[in-house]
């Protein structure tokens, strides 16, 4: 196969494990916690979850294992969307199960849960395996957001299940995945099985975690990606000195990355999500503080700048957040009917009477162009997809119109020229930092631990990321005890809590400290490309947030 250079020195790479995986595996021993309670709902979901509910976290240590050697057959789910270090999740997976036993078997589950549903697979091999070690994407099987969700779904899977003869499935995926992993392993009890299900925590969007869970593998080489093309940004505009530059960046919901992204680039603004929701900024009033950055390095005639800004916050400004959920919630009815209308004046009319006034305004008021991206087809777990909506023009816009009043007030006299980018699909398949390399492998081979040592219901953890991968701790956290009760597709659903950006946590505390610093005087960092040979303080770095969540001791 013609490959590039570099894939074929990360061919070579041998990704880091932590030392209670590279033990002889009959001397991995599990060592479990105390039962667990969920985050929310404990009630509920006990009666939801009557199986794997409850089950205490579970770690690594030197003790016997007797139940790891015997051949095992796995079935393996890429859920959701690409994020780097999903090959190395499977090669870790794959080389336990061999080191096991040879005779055990791997089934790539092709195209996500659909995979497993419609019984769609390839057997994994030795040479299929390097072909993809220390790659990025997920071409390997393909991922999909199909959720396994109707009695059909469910009996689809268990059908294929059986007849591969399953022992485990392992779906690597994000909160919505591992939801959905959790449900299946639920289900599999049910019917009396002991085929088990394991999760791993897939996402670049960095808001699968928690005390157990320091992060989910991606989060590193995209915002490293991101946080160079921003780098590169930075100096083009500081050398040409001409434009304001306002980059869209990914992240569904919680805004780590873009948060990331700011404490590694230093830019002149970063909207922070969480931060205006919990301020309850209007759109008008975000627009104002760009406005008052752009207005200030005028008067020092530096007519150009930065601005991040979190692909989810439109629906965390509190007028936009109440429109999209009551449009969740007409969509998960009305959906067809409003897609059978034709012209966009006509669909407002009929959403008209079932939006609260308030609502209806404000969907009348958006540009056109917003409007309409905001009544595009949910995700199959009902989420709007906000990396469709085009904040980054909306913003400019807006900021466009206020300057041209504040210079009619005569309170700014600079020169506003504006250039949209999203960088979001950049960074999701780039090969994986040695971090995300590591810890994708250290978690796959985690998980084979698990299934092997006859768990289910749990998802896979390695902390103690901060330091040397020898040090990392392995284990598995039960699902239940991240999940609680919330409003999805106009009912009340089990789901692993989204971990959003914590205005008291460390990472945000750091930016606030110097981001009206940041906003006037020029402060740019250029990260530059990541480096995957070299010293290990270029090359093995965590990121910001993982240092100031979980400093050193
Ligand atoms: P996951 O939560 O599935 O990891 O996906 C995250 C993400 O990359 C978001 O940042 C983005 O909004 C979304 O996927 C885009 O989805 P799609 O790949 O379906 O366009």
């Amino acid at each position: 196969m013609n490959v590039s250079a570099l894939q074929k020195a990360r061919y070579g790479y041998t990704p880091k494990l932590p030392a209670s995986l590279s033990r002889d595996l009959a001397n991995i021993a599990l060592k479990p916690g105390a039962p667990t309670e969920a985050v929310g709902d404990q009630e509920e979901l006990k009666r939801i979850f009557k199986h794997i509910y409850g089950k205490p976290v579970i770690t690594f240590e030197a003790g016997s294992n007797e139940t790891i050697g015997r051949p095992l057959t796995v079935g393996v789910i890429l859920s959701g969307g690409q994020a780097p270090g999903g090959h190395n999740v499977i090669a870790g997976l794959y080389d336990g199960l061999k080191k096991g036993n040879p005779g055990s078997k791997l089934y790539g589950l092709l195209g996500g849960p659909s995979g497993l549903i419609e019984n769609k697979t390839l057997v994994l091999t030795d040479s299929i395996i390097d072909q993809y070690r220390n790659t990025g994407g997920f071409d390997i099987i393909g991922s999909g957001r199909t959720k396994i969700e109707t009695p059909e779904q469910f009996a689809g899977a268990w059908e294929t299940a059986k007849k591969l003869g399953l022992n485990a499935v392992v779906v690597i995926g994000g909160d919505d995945s591992n939801t959905n992993a959790a449900l299946l392993a639920e289900y599999f009890l049910d019917k009396g099985s002991d085929i088990h299900v394991i999760g791993c925590p897939k996402t670049i969007d960095g808001d699968l975690k928690n005390q157990h869970i320091e992060a989910s593998f991606g989060f590193d080489t995209a915002v490293k990606t991101y946080s160079e093309l921003i780098g590169n940004i930075q100096r083009d505009a500081n050398s040409a000195k001409k434009y304001w530059h306002f980059i869209k960046l990914m992240g569904r919901a919680a805004s780590h990355i873009t948060l990331e992204c700011a404490l590694q680039t230093q830019p002149n603004i970063c909207l922070v999500s969480e931060e205006l929701e919990a301020k309850k900024w209007s759109l008008q009033q975000v627009v104002d503080y760009i406005c008052d950055s752009i207005v200030k390095r005028a008067e020092n005639k530096e007519n150009f700048g930065v601005v991040l800004i979190p692909e989810g916050l439109v629906e965390f400004i509190p007028e936009m957040k109440q429109l999209i959920t009551e449009l969740n919630d007409i969509l998960a009815v009305h959906e067809k009917t409003l897609l059978s209308i034709e012209g966009f004046k006509e669909q407002i009319d009929f959403l008209g009477p079932k939006l609260s006034p308030a609502s209806h305004e404000v969907l009348r008021r958006l540009p056109q162009s917003i409007a309409k991206e905001l009544l595009m087809d949910r995700d199959p777990h009902g989420n709007v997809q906000v990396s469709l909506i085009e904040t980054e023009k909306l913003l400019i816009t807006m900021t466009q119109k206020r300057l041209e009043e504040l210079k009619e007030q005569g309170v700014y006299k600079g020169k506003f020229s504006a250039l949209g980018h999203f960088f979001g699909y950049e960074g999701r398949c780039a090969f994986p930092s040695n971090f995300d390399a590591d810890y994708g492998y250290a978690l796959g081979f985690s998980a084979f631990v698990l299934i092997a040592s006859g768990q289910t219901g749990y998802i896979s953890s390695v902390k103690n990321l901060v330091a040397p991968a020898d040090q990392w701790i392995a284990g598995g956290v039960p699902f239940t005890m991240m999940m609680n009760m919330e409003q999805r597709h106009g009912s009340k659903k089990p789901v692993i809590k989204k971990a959003l950006v914590e205005l008291e946590g460390a990472p945000f505390k750091a930016f606030g400290a110097d981001r009206d610093v940041w906003a006037v005087k020029t402060s740019f960092l250029y990260p530059g490309a990541i480096q995957y040979y070299g010293p290990p303080e270029v090359c093995d770095q965590p990121t910001k947030t993982l240092q100031l969540e979980h400093p050193k001791k």
